[in-house]
């Protein structure tokens, strides 16, 4: 500690004031009471948003029973007959207690779970809810960014409303199981990252609070996999250096971190220390959706090109279905390997947001505006600007038949 400057401490001291009595402190109910050390500036630089995260408990099981009550308590499987070669979209925890799980097949959710009970999915009902929702989200902040049809992160870092955010959450829960009779788990923290992982805490009907302090002592006993945005792959990558939790991180150096798992060093320093920067995103915030990708070395090979800009088009385009957002503008970018870095649009006459026509138009562009196949590439990217400002920020129908039939993961 002796190495960290006086204007450090002062920093701390400033982010402790700003935070209690901005409104952001351990309630009661915080599931969590760290014990808070000083940290070093740079880990404190992105810890002054307060960020509510709200999702939703087993969501289209909960509106069945809404719907139904006298299905309370049992075994529910929304999702197709189990007879059909369908996956479960979501189980009631009585059917959970079985093993049975979201993305599953149907057939295995019965062979588990005999007695559970089938139910096809009723979509536009599940939006009506998602809208009432939104509105009350809309009452506490107009910072929302939907996540999906049942998941949001709300900002509000700037209320003007004289309340604790812990207090808002606490709102939102409780007009949310009066007006609509379902319960919904909040998780309260410094960004999204922390916010996310505390509503996944203390499921069903939880609120857990992280306070800036407490994020790092939230993080260190955490698996990788509870972080958001790390699948079973990269969970694999990084089992296969020995790092299975937050600790694991935290007792390796920088440079360490990144001579063994490059680029995503990085951002696996910062999110085991708690630290998130991004901004919660509004529709209208936003002026595209882009994905990007640096190839291993240099590459010359065009199937092997073709191959990722088809993963990166249908990475966006699934990020931005998933928010009810089309587009009309492609972008390709290529940076050569001498780092020159061009991009090449193209605007198409309907919005869009499949795949098929980003990928169709990006490697046109590849073929016809760049020097594919002479000068190796370095780095590839597609974007979609010129965005559909209309759509509701809810999952679209496609999208949501597409999770239904398609096994995904949680962090997708
Ligand atoms: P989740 O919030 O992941 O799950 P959940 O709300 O059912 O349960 P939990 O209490 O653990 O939050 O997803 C919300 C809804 O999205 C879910 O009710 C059904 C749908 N969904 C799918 O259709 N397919 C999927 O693979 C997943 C994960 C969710
Ligand atoms: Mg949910």
């Amino acid at each position: 500690m002796s190495e960290i400057p006086i204007a450090t401490y002062f920093h701390i001291a400033i982010h402790t004031f700003v935070w209690k009595h901005n409104g952001m402190h351990t309630t009661e109910s915080s599931q969590f009471i760290g014990t808070a050390s000083p940290l070093p500036d740079e880990f404190r630089r992105n810890s002054v948003r307060k960020i509510i995260h709200v999702d939703m408990d087993m969501f289209y099981a909960a509106v069945e029973i809404l719907d139904n009550p006298s299905l309370k308590n049992l075994p529910i499987v929304v999702g197709g007959s189990p007879t059909s070669r369908s996956v479960v979209c979501t189980a009631s925890y009585a059917a959970r207690k079985f093993g049975v799980r979201s993305a599953m097949a149907c057939s295995v959710a019965q062979r588990l779970c005999p007695q559970a009970i089938f139910l096809p999915p009723r979509f536009e009902r599940y939006q009506e809810i998602s809208r009432k929702i939104r509105e009350i989200f809309q009452r506490y902040t107009d910072k929302i960014e939907p996540l999906s049809l049942d998941e949001a992160y709300l900002d509000v870092t700037d209320s003007t409303l004289g309340l604790y955010a812990s207090q808002i959450a606490r709102h939102i829960k409780e007009d949310i199981l009066r007006e609509l009779g379902l319960t919904c788990s909040a998780g309260v923290g410094p960004n999204k990252l922390i916010a996310k992982i505390a509503s996944d805490f203390k499921k069903p009907n939880g609120l857990v609070v992280v306070t800036p302090d407490q994020a790092l002592e939230f993080m260190r006993p955490l698996t990788v996999r509870k972080i958001h945005g790390i699948g079973p792959a990269t969970e694999a990558r990084l089992a296969a250096v020995g790092i299975k939790t937050c600790a694991d991180i935290l007792a390796m150096s920088r440079e360490e971190l990144d001579q063994k798992l490059g680029r995503l060093g990085g951002w696996m320093w910062h999110a085991a220390r708690g630290e998130d920067s991004r901004p919660v995103e509004t529709h209208y915030d936003r002026k595209s959706f882009g994905r990007e990708d640096t190839f291993e070395k240099d590459e010359t090979d065009l199937g092997r090109i073709e191959s990722r800009l088809k993963d990166l088009s249908e990475s966006v385009c699934a990020s931005m279905d998933k928010r009810g957002v089309k587009g009309r503008t492609i972008t390709l970018k290529v940076k050569y390997f001498d780092f020159e870095s061009i991009t090449r649009s193209r605007t198409i006459k309907d919005m869009t947001v499949d795949p098929d026509i980003v990928m169709a138009t990006a490697m046109d562009l590849l073929k016809t505006k760049t020097a594919v196949g002479q000068r190796p590439i370095r780095l590839i990217g597609v974007s979609l600007s010129h965005l559909d400002q209309t759509t509701p920020l809810i999952l679209t129908q496609s999208r949501v038949e597409s999770m239904s039939s398609t096994p995904s993961t949680s962090n997708s």
